[in-house]
């Protein structure tokens, strides 16, 4: 399903090929050199993707395209984005060409820096890719960071991630990361709601993860979603649903060291797969799968 162009998108990150990288892998993003064409491109995803998300996003996600001033036209100038974020939660959006070293990325978010992919996703890419562009980054992360109770569970999550990686845990974190910054939905007083960035910068999978029978959607369980497995080139099996930012943080306040000693006794779970602990919102049909993999054989 995916359509590979790698041609495409190393064509997008041409232009950083020659830029020099600093030591935190950031670079300069180069604003001016965006073309006529790529600031259209950004305007076109953007007005699309909004109209998919005015129903379907959280509300502290749309308040944010506002206060932020992401509806302006046009590639958003990182730096300026950051002189508005900053103010609200400290923040601040800093550029790099592609996925950044485990180390790295959790030292930035560690001292409140989002890094994000300056280039912008080819046009035979508009609707999904696995690298991180700028649409992804930016209209997909960033509003939240402006969210206070939000900004402090990504600043410890980049904490987390340097403790995890003295004791061999991150395949566990990354679960957690993937889960719920990226493939999240939040229960809100208007029923189920998408916070995932993942799930956000595809229209696709925005219209899938709330409306589709398919999926299964189960309550978040902190040491559940650390055990399962998941899918990095299609919707997603199961998609964990939190009751509020609120929650997600404080679930994730304590020290994970006896979760790890817990984890490293455990199976993995599959990403199709319930258990008898799940608290199931909807049993899923899987039948969006089975159909594929009947098309596959
Ligand atoms: N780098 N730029 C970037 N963006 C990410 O989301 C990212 C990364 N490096 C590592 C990483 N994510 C994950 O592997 C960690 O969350 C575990
Ligand atoms: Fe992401």
């Amino acid at each position: 399903m995916t359509n590979t162009t790698p041609t495409a998108v190393a064509e997008e990150k041409n232009r950083y090929k020659s830029a020099k990288r600093n030591a935190d892998y950031t670079i300069d993003q180069d604003w001016t050199s965006y073309t006529p064409e790529e600031h259209d491109r950004w305007d076109r995803l953007f007005a699309r993707s909004r109209d998919v998300l005015k129903t379907r996003a959280c509300p502290e996600y749309l308040e944010a395209l506002d206060t932020l001033q992401l509806s302006a036209s046009g590639i958003p100038n990182m730096e300026a984005l950051s002189d508005r974020l900053e103010p609200m939660t400290g923040w601040r959006v800093v550029p790099v060409t592609d996925l950044v070293p485990d180390p790295v990325f959790f030292d930035h978010l560690a001292n409140k820096r989002f890094p994000a992919g300056a280039f912008i996703r080819p046009e035979s890419q508009l609707d999904y890719l696995e690298e991180p562009d700028i649409f992804h980054d930016i209209f997909g992360h960033v509003p939240l960071l402006a969210d206070p109770v939000y900004s402090d569970f990504i600043q410890a999550y980049g904490k987390g991630g340097q403790r995890a990686m003295t004791r061999d845990c991150l395949p566990n974190l990354a679960r957690l990361y993937w889960y719920t910054v990226e493939f999240g939905l939040v229960l809100s007083p208007d029923g189920l709601k998408l916070f995932g960035a993942g799930i956000m910068s595809s229209t696709a999978e925005s219209v899938f993860a709330l409306e589709s029978d398919s999926p299964h959607r189960v309550a978040f369980d902190l040491e559940r979603v650390m055990r399962t497995n998941y899918i990095i080139d299609d919707f997603q099996k199961t998609y964990f649903v939190i009751d509020s930012f609120e929650a997600l943080r404080e679930a994730c306040a304590a020290d994970f060291g006896p979760l790890y000693d817990r984890l490293s006794q455990a199976s993995d779970i599959d990403p199709h797969e319930l258990v008898p602990s799940d608290a199931v919102i909807d049993r899923g049909t899987l039948a969006y799968f089975a159909a594929k993999d009947r098309l596959a054989s």
